[in-house]
Protein backbone atom coordinates (compact mmCIF):
# COMPACT_ATOMS: atom_id res chain seq x y z
CA UNK A 1 0.00 0.00 0.00
CA UNK A 2 1.39 3.32 -0.71
CA UNK A 3 1.80 5.77 2.02
CA UNK A 4 -0.72 8.24 1.15
CA UNK A 5 -3.36 5.63 1.41
CA UNK A 6 -1.70 3.73 4.18
CA UNK A 7 -1.70 7.37 6.09
CA UNK A 8 -5.31 8.30 5.15
CA UNK A 9 -6.77 4.93 6.17
CA UNK A 10 -5.24 5.88 9.63
CA UNK A 11 -6.33 9.13 9.67
CA UNK A 12 -9.91 7.82 9.16
CA UNK A 13 -9.62 5.47 11.63
CA UNK A 14 -9.17 7.69 14.12
CA UNK A 15 -12.11 9.46 12.97
CA UNK A 16 -14.13 6.35 13.23
CA UNK A 17 -13.18 5.45 16.33
CA UNK A 18 -13.82 8.78 18.08
CA UNK A 19 -17.85 8.53 16.92
CA UNK A 20 -19.59 11.12 15.46
CA UNK A 21 -20.17 12.46 19.05
CA UNK A 22 -16.83 12.04 20.57
CA UNK A 23 -15.81 14.33 17.26
CA UNK A 24 -18.05 16.82 18.14
CA UNK A 25 -17.19 17.62 21.50
CA UNK A 26 -13.13 17.52 20.60
CA UNK A 27 -13.98 20.09 17.65
CA UNK A 28 -15.84 22.19 20.57
CA UNK A 29 -13.19 22.24 23.08
CA UNK A 30 -10.34 22.75 20.16
CA UNK A 31 -12.58 25.88 18.75
CA UNK A 32 -12.09 27.41 21.97
CA UNK A 33 -8.74 26.49 22.20
CA UNK A 34 -8.08 28.02 19.02
CA UNK A 35 -6.61 24.39 18.21
CA UNK A 36 -8.44 24.45 14.55
CA UNK A 37 -5.37 22.94 11.95
CA UNK A 38 -5.73 25.02 8.27
CA UNK A 39 -6.18 21.61 6.94
CA UNK A 40 -9.55 20.99 8.69
CA UNK A 41 -11.77 21.18 6.08
CA UNK A 42 -13.09 18.18 3.77
CA UNK A 43 -13.14 14.47 3.82
CA UNK A 44 -9.83 14.11 6.60
CA UNK A 45 -10.67 17.14 8.12
CA UNK A 46 -12.62 16.43 11.45
CA UNK A 47 -9.63 13.69 12.25
CA UNK A 48 -6.86 16.13 11.50
CA UNK A 49 -8.90 18.68 14.19
CA UNK A 50 -8.93 15.96 16.61
CA UNK A 51 -5.47 14.69 16.32
CA UNK A 52 -3.96 18.27 16.62
CA UNK A 53 -6.87 19.24 19.44
CA UNK A 54 -5.55 16.35 21.48
CA UNK A 55 -1.45 16.52 21.15
CA UNK A 56 -1.78 20.31 22.03
CA UNK A 57 -3.94 19.58 24.88
CA UNK A 58 -1.73 16.74 26.21
CA UNK A 59 1.65 17.71 25.42
CA UNK A 60 1.53 21.76 24.68
CA UNK A 61 4.73 22.51 26.97
CA UNK A 62 6.56 19.36 26.54
CA UNK A 63 10.22 18.76 25.24
CA UNK A 64 10.98 15.52 22.63
CA UNK A 65 13.04 13.14 24.42
CA UNK A 66 16.71 13.76 24.19
CA UNK A 67 19.15 10.68 23.98
CA UNK A 68 22.98 10.29 25.35
CA UNK A 69 25.59 11.11 22.70
CA UNK A 70 26.39 7.27 22.90
CA UNK A 71 22.98 6.74 21.44
CA UNK A 72 24.02 8.67 18.03
CA UNK A 73 23.20 6.81 15.02
CA UNK A 74 26.25 5.41 13.42
CA UNK A 75 24.50 5.88 10.68
CA UNK A 76 22.01 8.04 9.85
CA UNK A 77 19.46 7.68 7.00
CA UNK A 78 19.35 10.12 4.66
CA UNK A 79 16.75 10.57 3.03
CA UNK A 80 16.43 11.38 -0.84
CA UNK A 81 16.52 14.69 -1.99
CA UNK A 82 16.29 16.39 -5.47
CA UNK A 83 19.24 17.36 -7.22
CA UNK A 84 20.94 20.86 -6.05
CA UNK A 85 20.04 24.09 -8.18
CA UNK A 86 22.49 25.69 -10.02
CA UNK A 87 21.63 28.72 -7.33
CA UNK A 88 22.23 26.04 -4.67
CA UNK A 89 25.70 25.05 -6.26
CA UNK A 90 26.50 28.51 -6.49
CA UNK A 91 25.95 28.76 -3.15
CA UNK A 92 28.00 25.81 -2.05
CA UNK A 93 30.91 27.11 -4.12
CA UNK A 94 31.26 29.84 -1.84
CA UNK A 95 31.02 27.66 0.94
CA UNK A 96 27.45 29.06 1.58
CA UNK A 97 28.80 32.80 2.89
CA UNK A 98 25.96 34.05 0.64
CA UNK A 99 23.74 32.27 2.01
CA UNK A 100 20.62 34.18 3.47
CA UNK A 101 17.13 33.43 5.45
CA UNK A 102 15.50 36.29 4.72
CA UNK A 103 12.46 36.61 8.34
CA UNK A 104 9.52 38.73 7.17
CA UNK A 105 5.59 39.36 7.52
CA UNK A 106 4.71 40.28 11.39
CA UNK A 107 7.90 41.29 12.51
CA UNK A 108 8.96 44.58 13.69
CA UNK A 109 12.00 44.64 11.76
CA UNK A 110 11.95 42.56 8.35
CA UNK A 111 15.92 41.46 7.44
CA UNK A 112 17.86 38.50 6.57
CA UNK A 113 20.51 36.63 8.30
CA UNK A 114 23.62 35.03 7.28
CA UNK A 115 24.97 31.58 8.57
CA UNK A 116 27.80 33.57 10.44
CA UNK A 117 25.03 35.93 12.06
CA UNK A 118 23.19 32.98 13.01
CA UNK A 119 26.48 31.19 14.84
CA UNK A 120 27.02 34.27 16.63
CA UNK A 121 23.69 34.16 18.56
CA UNK A 122 23.61 31.48 21.73
CA UNK A 123 23.81 28.00 20.87
CA UNK A 124 21.58 25.24 21.58
CA UNK A 125 22.03 21.97 20.82
CA UNK A 126 20.22 18.62 21.41
CA UNK A 127 20.44 14.95 20.69
CA UNK A 128 17.04 13.93 19.55
CA UNK A 129 15.25 11.53 16.92
CA UNK A 130 14.09 12.33 13.03
CA UNK A 131 11.05 10.05 12.55
CA UNK A 132 10.07 10.13 9.11
CA UNK A 133 6.55 9.06 8.80
CA UNK A 134 7.32 5.96 6.33
CA UNK A 135 8.58 4.37 9.33
CA UNK A 136 12.58 4.82 9.89
CA UNK A 137 14.17 6.93 12.49
CA UNK A 138 17.05 7.79 13.78
CA UNK A 139 19.22 9.70 16.37
CA UNK A 140 21.88 13.02 16.11
CA UNK A 141 22.79 15.91 17.40
CA UNK A 142 21.41 18.84 16.46
CA UNK A 143 22.96 22.43 16.54
CA UNK A 144 21.92 25.59 16.09
CA UNK A 145 20.08 28.88 17.32
CA UNK A 146 16.96 28.76 18.88
CA UNK A 147 14.21 29.97 16.27
CA UNK A 148 12.55 31.79 18.97
CA UNK A 149 15.79 34.08 19.53
CA UNK A 150 15.73 34.82 15.34
CA UNK A 151 12.08 35.46 15.88
CA UNK A 152 13.23 38.13 19.08
CA UNK A 153 16.00 39.54 17.08
CA UNK A 154 13.32 40.64 14.18
CA UNK A 155 10.44 41.58 16.50
CA UNK A 156 7.69 39.39 15.81
CA UNK A 157 4.82 41.03 16.60
CA UNK A 158 1.89 39.84 19.23
CA UNK A 159 -0.82 38.57 16.47
CA UNK A 160 1.67 35.90 15.27
CA UNK A 161 0.48 32.64 15.46
CA UNK A 162 2.06 30.72 12.91
CA UNK A 163 6.03 30.58 11.32
CA UNK A 164 5.73 30.35 7.81
CA UNK A 165 9.45 28.82 6.39
CA UNK A 166 10.83 27.66 3.31
CA UNK A 167 13.29 25.76 1.30
CA UNK A 168 15.37 26.68 -1.94
CA UNK A 169 13.95 23.71 -2.66
CA UNK A 170 10.07 25.56 -3.63
CA UNK A 171 7.84 22.10 -3.11
CA UNK A 172 9.52 22.48 0.72
CA UNK A 173 7.26 24.85 2.83
CA UNK A 174 5.97 24.56 6.29
CA UNK A 175 4.50 25.93 8.92
CA UNK A 176 4.09 25.68 12.54
CA UNK A 177 1.71 27.07 15.74
CA UNK A 178 3.56 29.39 17.51
CA UNK A 179 3.84 26.81 20.56
CA UNK A 180 6.38 25.11 18.14
CA UNK A 181 8.14 28.50 16.74
CA UNK A 182 8.95 29.33 20.34
CA UNK A 183 9.39 25.86 21.65
CA UNK A 184 13.24 26.07 22.77
CA UNK A 185 14.41 22.97 21.08
CA UNK A 186 13.17 24.46 16.98
CA UNK A 187 16.38 25.40 16.41
CA UNK A 188 17.40 26.93 13.10
CA UNK A 189 20.28 24.29 12.89
CA UNK A 190 23.38 24.41 11.19
CA UNK A 191 25.21 22.41 12.85
CA UNK A 192 24.82 17.84 13.18
CA UNK A 193 27.30 15.17 15.28
CA UNK A 194 29.68 18.19 15.88
CA UNK A 195 29.92 19.47 12.25
CA UNK A 196 28.53 21.34 9.96
CA UNK A 197 25.44 19.98 8.56
CA UNK A 198 25.92 17.64 5.44
CA UNK A 199 24.31 18.94 2.15
CA UNK A 200 21.93 15.73 1.89
CA UNK A 201 20.73 16.18 5.49
CA UNK A 202 19.82 19.97 4.76
CA UNK A 203 22.70 21.54 4.87
CA UNK A 204 23.80 24.64 5.53
CA UNK A 205 20.52 25.08 7.12
CA UNK A 206 17.41 23.55 8.46
CA UNK A 207 15.03 23.95 10.72
CA UNK A 208 14.46 21.22 13.48
CA UNK A 209 11.38 21.06 14.66
CA UNK A 210 11.40 18.17 17.47
CA UNK A 211 8.15 17.14 18.24
CA UNK A 212 6.62 16.46 14.27
CA UNK A 213 7.64 14.05 12.21
CA UNK A 214 10.71 14.51 9.33
CA UNK A 215 8.84 16.03 6.84
CA UNK A 216 8.21 19.41 9.10
CA UNK A 217 12.31 19.39 9.37
CA UNK A 218 12.70 21.10 6.36
CA UNK A 219 15.77 21.36 4.64
CA UNK A 220 18.12 23.92 3.19
CA UNK A 221 15.78 27.15 4.75
CA UNK A 222 15.92 30.62 3.04
CA UNK A 223 12.31 32.68 4.07
CA UNK A 224 10.76 32.80 7.35
CA UNK A 225 7.61 34.41 7.56
CA UNK A 226 5.42 35.08 10.59
CA UNK A 227 1.85 35.18 9.78
CA UNK A 228 -1.51 35.71 11.74
CA UNK A 229 -3.21 33.46 8.65
CA UNK A 230 -2.24 30.54 6.65
CA UNK A 231 -4.68 31.20 3.85
CA UNK A 232 -2.99 33.27 1.31
CA UNK A 233 0.03 30.39 1.40
CA UNK A 234 0.13 27.83 -1.19
CA UNK A 235 -3.68 26.05 -1.56
CA UNK A 236 -4.19 27.78 2.37
CA UNK A 237 -3.49 24.53 3.76
CA UNK A 238 -0.85 25.33 6.06
CA UNK A 239 2.19 24.07 4.22
CA UNK A 240 2.56 21.34 1.06
CA UNK A 241 2.42 18.45 3.19
CA UNK A 242 -1.48 18.66 3.30
CA UNK A 243 -1.54 19.54 -0.32
CA UNK A 244 0.10 16.25 -1.13
CA UNK A 245 -2.59 14.13 1.68
CA UNK A 246 -0.23 14.66 5.21
CA UNK A 247 -1.15 16.46 7.80
CA UNK A 248 0.08 19.69 8.43
CA UNK A 249 0.21 18.79 12.00
CA UNK A 250 2.02 15.58 12.82
CA UNK A 251 3.07 15.43 16.34
CA UNK A 252 4.63 12.54 17.82
N1 LIG B 1 14.05 20.63 1.56
C1 LIG B 1 13.71 19.38 1.93
N2 LIG B 1 13.45 19.13 3.23
C2 LIG B 1 13.10 17.88 3.63
C3 LIG B 1 12.97 16.83 2.70
C4 LIG B 1 13.30 17.11 1.33
O1 LIG B 1 13.28 16.24 0.43
N3 LIG B 1 13.66 18.40 0.99
N4 LIG B 1 12.53 15.57 3.12
C5 LIG B 1 11.74 15.58 4.38
C6 LIG B 1 11.40 14.26 4.90
S1 LIG B 1 10.06 13.46 4.21
C7 LIG B 1 12.03 13.71 5.99
S2 LIG B 1 11.53 12.28 6.70
C8 LIG B 1 13.25 14.35 6.51
C9 LIG B 1 14.39 13.36 6.33
O2 LIG B 1 15.54 13.84 6.95
P1 LIG B 1 16.92 13.10 6.76
O3 LIG B 1 17.32 13.15 5.31
O4 LIG B 1 17.86 13.81 7.66
O5 LIG B 1 16.72 11.67 7.17
O6 LIG B 1 13.57 15.58 5.89
C10 LIG B 1 12.47 16.35 5.46
N5 LIG B 1 12.89 17.64 4.97
MO1 LIG C 1 9.69 11.62 5.50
Amino acid sequence: MSTLSRRKLITAGVAAAAGATGLAVAAKLAGRYGLIPPDSGGVYGPGETLTYAVQRLLTRHSMAREFSRSQISAKPLMNEVDPPSDEFKRLQEGRFADWRVAVDGMVAQPRSFTLAELKSYPQRSHITMIQCEEGWSYIAEWIGAPLSHVLEVAGALPQARYVVYRSIQPDWWESIDMADALHPQTLLAYGMNGDEIPVGFGGPLRLRVTRQVGYKSVKYITRITVTDSLKQFGKGLGSASPEAGYAWYAGI
